[in-house]
């Protein structure tokens, strides 16, 4: 008995980045026409096509390919036949090598919209197309492009076409310009709170932006500190210490107890390491504990958030809110004081930081008046 031939579906793009175009088109297809096997080829140099300027390197393109792709369909393979080739592709050689590697298959090859019409142009088409059925991938399930997609990002859009592994990935690299949309990175930043701490950061994000717009500082970093700022808080010493160690900082002088002021400093180092933030925001994260000599506007606008924020309830919060938007120098001076104050009641030792901190702020409040 003779077995029917294998059918399978070739699937060749840049996908840069791949998304759920491409994703539900695929497997549309490959359901309707009962592909027994897709095979998807994220291409080298495109013999027709420029890459943009900000296109990642081909491994990083073939990492989202396998995160878009893998588990779609029941027997799917990743090729790297093209990936790594640093001459043109011409879809004729890619498919005679598939062909000699699956001889007696029926191979079909999936093309968009676009390509479809000119394949009659295409090298050999005569005889590429004596290989291979071409099947027009359908565009009426989601109507998108990778280049509207990368248009989205830096937007903070875009979010929902792409798979989540990829706008992770896409985020801590920042590819492609992008920024995070502020509700994926709340959600991140949430799940890995505290349930109870959730309402103190959503407060602090509040804080942060009306602090920044007060005081003309780049709300966009206000609010990504603030969404962060708090991310390691759940953490215990061992796990804030193994961070710190990944990271290459030098640590001698932690001890058990410390976490209270790791966390700011893991935070740090995670927001940048899993989101991507900028020196500055990882900056302000790192500082929001103790503070230090010489703070940025950011930095204080950040500590100053986390201290007056809607769920803080403590005595004298109404008249440090008021200060927050009057001098900020002052409400520095007048948070840092009660932090150390507390501490020093409680027999906490004060870290150097935050007397740094006071210090130089009453000497140059002093200064100044
Ligand atoms: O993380 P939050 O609770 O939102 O606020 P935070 O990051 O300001 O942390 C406050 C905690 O940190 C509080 O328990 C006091 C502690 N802390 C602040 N400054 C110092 C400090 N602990 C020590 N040991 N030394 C400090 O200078
Ligand atoms: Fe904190
Ligand atoms: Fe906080």
């Amino acid at each position: 008995m003779k077995c029917k031939p294998k059918k399978i579906g070739i699937f060749g793009g840049a996908f840069n980045p791949p998304h759920i175009g491409h994703t539900n088109a695929a497997k549309t297809v490959v359901n309707e026409k009962r592909l027994d096997l897709l095979i998807v080829i994220p291409t080298g140099i495109p013999p027709y096509k420029e890459m943009p300027p900000d296109t990642p390197p081909p491994k990083v393109r073939l990492e989202m390919t396998k995160n878009a792709f893998c588990g779609l369909v029941p027997s799917i393979r990743i090729s790297e036949l093209e990936i790594y080739s640093k001459e043109n592709n011409y879809t004729i050689d890619t498919i005679r090598t598939l062909q000699k590697e699956y001889a007696g298959a029926e191979l079909y090859l999936l093309v968009g919209n676009d390509m479809y019409d000119s394949l009659d142009t295409w090298k050999n088409s005569a005889e590429l197309l004596d290989i291979v059925t071409p099947i027009l991938l359908p565009r009426d399930v989601i109507d998108i492009s990778s280049t509207q997609i990368r248009a989205l990002l830096p937007e903070r859009k875009g979010v929902e076409y792409l798979d989540d592994k990829n706008y992770s990935l896409i985020i801590k690299h920042r590819l492609y310009n992008a920024l995070p949309s502020w509700d994926w990175l709340r959600k991140k930043a949430y799940a890995m709170l505290d349930s109870r701490r959730v309402a103190h950061v959503e407060g602090c994000e509040t804080a942060a932006i009306k602090l920044a717009e007060h005081w003309g500082e780049n709300v966009d970093d206000a609010r990504e500190a603030a969404i962060l700022h708090d991310i390691t808080k759940r953490l215990d010493f061992s796990e804030n210490m193994c961070i710190i160690t990944e990271s290459g900082l030098v640590t001698n002088s932690y001890k058990k107890g410390d976490e209270k002021l790791l966390h700011s400093i893991t935070g740090a180092i995670t927001a940048k390491s899993v989101f991507g933030v900028s020196d500055k925001v990882a900056t302000a994260i790192r500082l929001h504990t103790t503070g230090v000599a010489n703070m940025t506007l950011l930095q204080k606008i950040v500590y100053i958030a986390d201290y007056i924020e809607e769920t803080r309830d403590f005595p004298g919060v109404k008249e440090l809110r008021r200060l927050a938007f009057e001098n900020i120098d002052e409400a520095m001076i007048m948070g840092l004081q009660m932090t150390v104050n507390d501490l020093i009641s409680r027999g906490i030792p004060v870290d150097k930081s935050t007397y740094d901190a006071l210090r130089d702020l009453t000497d140059s409040a002093r200064y100044n008046t």
